[in-house]
């Protein structure tokens, strides 16, 4: 299938997904968002597909945010409603229940940064800039990065990004823990599919329950996030996979996942 503003690539257990519009640094309009849910949901059921790389087309940016040819003629009621679909669609990717690695290839500013936010982990270029300037617009984040980038790199840094606006190296990022890695840029694509094909060889139930139980059980006090873990644990027990693993550990052999 072909799409407009996106390329989707399958190599064995990967998928990587580029955001294509270069001449726009690859900005986030409706038909874009369109594109990238009709992806992420096939992605999300394909049991073929164990990780998923994002990143952007071109070597300048990854997403330069949401377009603001777009946003400028946004009327009070479609700008929530479009605010509530690019939400929808970024806990779509949180929640996919597979690795889903930003390859931050330039910049991730405003809603780029929240979608690389939206993700399960983040690998830099280290020209990447990342940052939340929509107060430069009169605007604040809509997709969520009020609410995702003080849980990722805490209140008091977050407030700095959002208030002054002004985007941070990709060392930077990783430093306050908005990035997991920095990489040089030559090597982006080559690192996230390594780190990709990494977490595709575990066993796909458990990957699902522990991002789950990390992205729902934080958002639980804290006792109740232990009763999730334990109840996620008890069904991950019952799995062939769980068999595999501890069988294969005990016979000094490796284990052969099926997802079952
Ligand atoms: N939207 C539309 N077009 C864009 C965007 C964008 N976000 N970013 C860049 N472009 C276009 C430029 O207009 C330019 O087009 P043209 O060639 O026709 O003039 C082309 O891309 C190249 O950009 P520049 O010439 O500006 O390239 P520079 O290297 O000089 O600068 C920057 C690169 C610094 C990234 C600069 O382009 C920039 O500041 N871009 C805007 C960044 C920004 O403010 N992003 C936040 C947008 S707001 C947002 O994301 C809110 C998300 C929540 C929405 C909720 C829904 C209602």
């Amino acid at each position: 299938m072909s799409f407009d503003n996106l390329l989707l690539e399958r190599d064995a257990a990967i998928a990587v997904v580029t955001i294509n519009r270069p001449k726009v640094l690859n900005a986030l309009n409706a038909a874009t968002l369109d594109e990238l849910q009709h992806v992420v949901l096939g992605l999300g059921q394909d049991a073929a597909i164990r990780a998923v790389v994002l990143t952007g087309a071109g070597d300048k940016s990854f997403v330069a945010g949401a377009d603001i040819n777009e946003l400028a003629v946004q009327t009070p009621t479609s700008a929530r409603e479009h605010a509530l679909k690019g939400q929808r669609l970024f806990d779509a990717i949180e929640g996919l229940g597979k690795p889903v690695i930003a390859a931050i290839n330039g910049y991730a500013l405003g809603g780029g940064c929240e979608l690389a936010m939206a993700c399960t982990l983040r690998v830099a270029a280290d020209t990447a800039k990342l940052g939340q300037p929509e107060v430069s617009l009169g605007l604040i984040p809509g997709y969520a990065g009020t609410q995702r980038l003080p849980r990722l790199v805490g209140k008091g840094k977050a407030m700095e990004m959002i208030l002054t606006g002004t985007p941070i190296s990709a060392d930077e990022a990783r430093r306050i823990g908005l990035v997991n890695r920095v990489v040089p840029a030559a090597d982006l694509a080559a690192e996230a599919r390594k780190l990709a094909a990494q977490l595709a060889a575990g066993a796909p139930i458990a990957v699902r329950y522990i991002i789950d139980a990390i992205n729902r059980g934080t958002e639980m006090p804290f006792a109740d996030g232990c009763q999730y873990e334990a109840a996620l644990f008890g069904l991950v027990a019952s799995t062939d996979d769980m068999r595999e693993g501890t069988t294969a550990f005990l016979g000094k052999r490796k284990a052969e996942f099926t997802g079952k």
